[in-house]
C-alpha cells in the first residue's frame, strides 16, 4: 500500500496502532538533519513506545509524524522492540530493501547475480524511425555488424526492437515488426551462439517468433497488455522485463499527470508482477523497470531516478533504460540525442546508486566504463583488495 507525505511516496504498512513508511533512500528535506542515513522510518502517531535511539538513529518530530531514521541495524534493533503485527511488517519491509534481489535466471540454467557488477544491455533498433539510432542498422547485415561492435564493447545482452515507441510513434503490424527482428537474432545466434539475447516487443506473436529464432529474454514495454504474453513466458521459461507505461506510444506523453508517481508506477509493476507470478512464472524470472521517458513529464523522469531506491521494496530486479532520452536533452540543452552522452552516462550512475541492476544503453564502451567505476566505488574493498 502506498501514502504520499509532502509530496512523496513511501511504503505503509498499516499496524494495529500505528502506521509506518519507509524509504529506500534518505530525502530531502529531511536528510540535511540526519546523520548518515541509509534508511527512513515514518510513524503516523500514535506512535509505539520509543526506546533510547540506538547510537546513529536520529528521531524527528515533524508535523504530526515521527521520523526515524539511520542506519539500516539500527532500525532493525528499533523494530525488533516494536510488538505484534507492526513489528513483525515492519521487519519484513526492512528486510526486503536489505536482501539483495534473486539471480536472473535464463531457461538454459544460467544464472547471472545481480549484486555487485551491473550488466549492459545494448540497444539494437531495426526500425526505420527510433528516436536515436532509427534507420542506422535496419539491413540485417548492418545490425548484425553493430550487435557485433557492442558485445566487443562489453554488452551483457543485445535488446533487439522492430517498433519504435518513442512518443508519438505509429504502431506497426506484428507481421512487419516479426519481419524485422527474426533475420538479425537468427544471424546474431549464428555467429554468437552463447551471446545474450533480448526481443523488445508487447506482442506475444513477435516475441514467440524471436524465443524460436533464439531470443533468451522477452523485453516487454507494456508489461503484458497482450493477454497471450504471459502464458508464453511461463512455457518457455524465459525471463520477462515488466515496464510501466500508460497508454500507446502515439499518445503517452498527453497523459503524464499522476497524484503520487512513485506510488503509481510502483504498484502497477507490483500488479503486473502479481499476474505474471499467477500465470507461473518465478521471481527469478521477473525483471521489473519504471519506464524512463514513457507517459512521463521530464521532471517526472527525473523524480522516478531520484526515488528509484523505493522500488527495492518490490523484492525483483531493476532495468533501466536512460539513454539519450529527451529528458536529458532538456536538462542539458542538447538538442541531437546523439550528443547527450554526458548526460546519459549521468544519469546511468545515479540509476545504478539507485539500485538498477541492468542498464539499457546506446553508447555501450563509456556506459560499460562509467558503470564498472561506479560499482567499484558503492562497494566497501573485499579483503584481498590493495587499500594503500
Ligand atoms: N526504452 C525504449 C525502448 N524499450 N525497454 C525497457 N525495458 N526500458 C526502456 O526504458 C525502454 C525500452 C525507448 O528507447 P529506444 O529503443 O532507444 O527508442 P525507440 O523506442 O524510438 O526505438
Amino acid at each position: 500500500m502506498r501514502e504520499e507525505v509532502r509530496g512523496r511516496a513511501w511504503d505503509l504498512i498499516e499496524g494495529s496502532d500505528a502506521r509506518l513508511f519507509l524509504v529506500g533512500t534518505p530525502l530531502l528535506p529531511f536528510a540535511a538533519e540526519l546523520p548518515t542515513p541509509s534508511r527512513a522510518i515514518l510513524l503516523t502517531a500514535p506512535a509505539p513506545p520509543l526506546p533510547t535511539p540506538e547510537p546513529g538513529l536520529a528521531l524527528l518530530q515533524r508535523e504530526g509524524y515521527l521520523l526515524a531514521a539511520g542506519p539500516a541495524a539500527a532500525l532493525a534493533t528499533l523494530c525488533e522492540t516494536w510488538q505484534g503485527e507492526l513489528g513483525r511488517l515492519a521487519r519484513t519491509l526492512l528486510a526486503r530493501y536489505e536482501r539483495p534481489p534473486a539471480p536472473l535466471r535464463f531457461a538454459d540454467g544460467e544464472s547471472w547475480e545481480l549484486v555487485d557488477a551491473a550488466r549492459v544491455m545494448g540497444i539494437l533498433n531495426v526500425t526505420p524511425d527510433s528516436f536515436s539510432d532509427g534507420g542506422r542498422h535496419d539491413a540485417p547485415s548492418t545490425a548484425l555488424a553493430h550487435a557485433e561492435n557492442m558485445l566487443e564493447e562489453g554488452a551483457d545482452i543485445i535488446d533487439v526492437g522492430g517498433e519504435s515507441t518513442r512518443p508519438g510513434a505509429a504502431p506497426v503490424a506484428p507481421e512487419a515488426e516479426a519481419a524485422r527482428v527474426v533475420p538479425v537474432i537468427d544471424a546474431l545466434r549464428k555467429h554468437h551462439p552463447r551471446c545474450r539475447i533480448s526481443i523488445d516487443t508487447r506482442r506475444a506473436e513477435v516475441a514467440r517468433a524471436a524465443l524460436d529464432a533464439g531470443a533468451d529474454l522477452v523485453n516487454d514495454v507494456s508489461a503484458l497488455a497482450d493477454p497471450a504474453m504471459a502464458a508464453l513466458v511461463a512455457e518457455r521459461g524465459v525471463p520477462l522485463c515488466l515496464m510501466h507505461m500508460r497508454g500507446e506510444p502515439g499518445t503517452m506523453q498527453n497523459d503524464t499527470r499522476y497524484r503520487d508517481l512513485v506510488g503509481e508506477v510502483l504498484d502497477f509493476l507490483a500488479a503486473r508482477a502479481e499476474i505474471a507470478h499467477g500465470a507461473g512464472i518465478s521471481s527469478d524470472r521477473i525483471l521489473v523497470d519504471p519506464g524512463i521517458g514513457f507517459a512521463k513529464s521530464a521532471v517526472g523522469n527525473e523524480v522516478l531516478l531520484r526515488q528509484l531506491g523505493c522500488f527495492r521494496s518490490l523484492g525483483l530486479p531493476l532495468l533501466v533504460g536512460v539513454s539519450r532520452k529527451s529528458f536529458i536533452g532538456k536538462r542539458t540543452l542538447v538538442e541531437s540525442p546523439d550528443g547527450r552522452l554526458g548526460g546519459s552516462l549521468s544519469a546511468a550512475v545515479a540509476a545504478l546508486l539507485g539500485g538498477a541492476r541492468i542498464l539499457r544503453v546506446h553508447d555501450v564502451r563509456a556506459s560499460r566504463e562509467a558503470l564498472t567505476m561506479a560499482d567499484a566505488l558503492r562497494r566497501w574493498p573485499a579483503p584481498h583488495e590493495e587499500t594503500s
